[in-house]
């Protein structure tokens, strides 16, 4: 009888724990670029905004490619040529060229993940592709393996294809578009509010509420 009612315990609380199994977001440091607070725009270092810039500076082939956190309300207008809409908090980055960050992010549960982010268009080629990485794995959005925003002032939401994960940190990178040629126009995207959603797999989940149930029963049993 005891034995089942451990049995029956284990069956309700792996089918609790399967039911309760939901996804969980996490967030980089810095997901919305408020920090450093500015009144315009600067040049985002590893210092200073938690997200480590790669490209500072002029380079050969494929100039100005820089990342800028920058007042979104500032931005918004005169800078970009039309009012920006959709953004969160009061500020924003913006990926120059080439520009590419990324920052090693903690707290991934083994499963499927997925990273979204708030993203348009801000001068330059008909769409600025951005690539979006989990280690060494290109991201896929909608089956395309870039974030390509439309023409447009208004910021739109992008969440990627799921990709498996293990437990754990992963290196997260955002890198704009590579130029064709040296003498290009400048091109830009901006970008805001990065966030990664991860969703437990409920069989790793429910061999743990197993095996902890199961103990609770044997000292249960062994102290009777
Ligand atoms: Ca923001």
């Amino acid at each position: 009888m005891k034995r089942f009612t451990c049995v029956l315990a284990v069956l309700a609380i792996v089918g609790l724990a399967a039911s309760i199994a939901s996804a969980s977001t996490i967030y980089p440091l810095n997901p919305g670029f408020e920090t450093p607070d500015t009144t315009g725009a600067v040049e985002g270092t590893a210092a200073n905004s938690s997200w480590t810039s790669l490209y500072s500076g002029d380079a050969s082939g494929d100039y100005n490619r820089k990342f800028y956190i920058m007042d979104a309300a500032w931005a918004s207008g005169a800078y970009s040529g039309g009012s920006w809409s959709g953004w969160v908090g009061d500020q924003v980055a913006q990926m120059l060229n080439h520009a590419s960050i990324n920052q090693d992010v903690g707290g991934f549960l083994a499963g499927p993940a997925t990273v979204s982010l708030l993203a348009i268009k801000t001068s330059g080629n008909a769409a600025n592709p951005l690539t979006v990485k989990l280690d060494d794995t290109v991201l896929t959005f909608s089956g395309l393996n870039t974030v390509t925003p439309p023409a447009g002032y208004a910021f739109a939401l992008y969440t990627s294809d799921p990709i498996t994960m293990t437990a754990g940190t992963h290196r997260l990178s955002i890198t704009g578009l590579v130029k064709a040629t040296f003498g290009e126009a400048d091109t830009s995207t901006t970008i805001d509010a990065v966030s990664i959603t991860t969703i437990p797999e409920p069989s790793a989940l429910a061999l743990l509420v197993t095996g902890l149930v199961g103990l609770l029963c044997y000292a249960w049993r062994k102290r009777k």
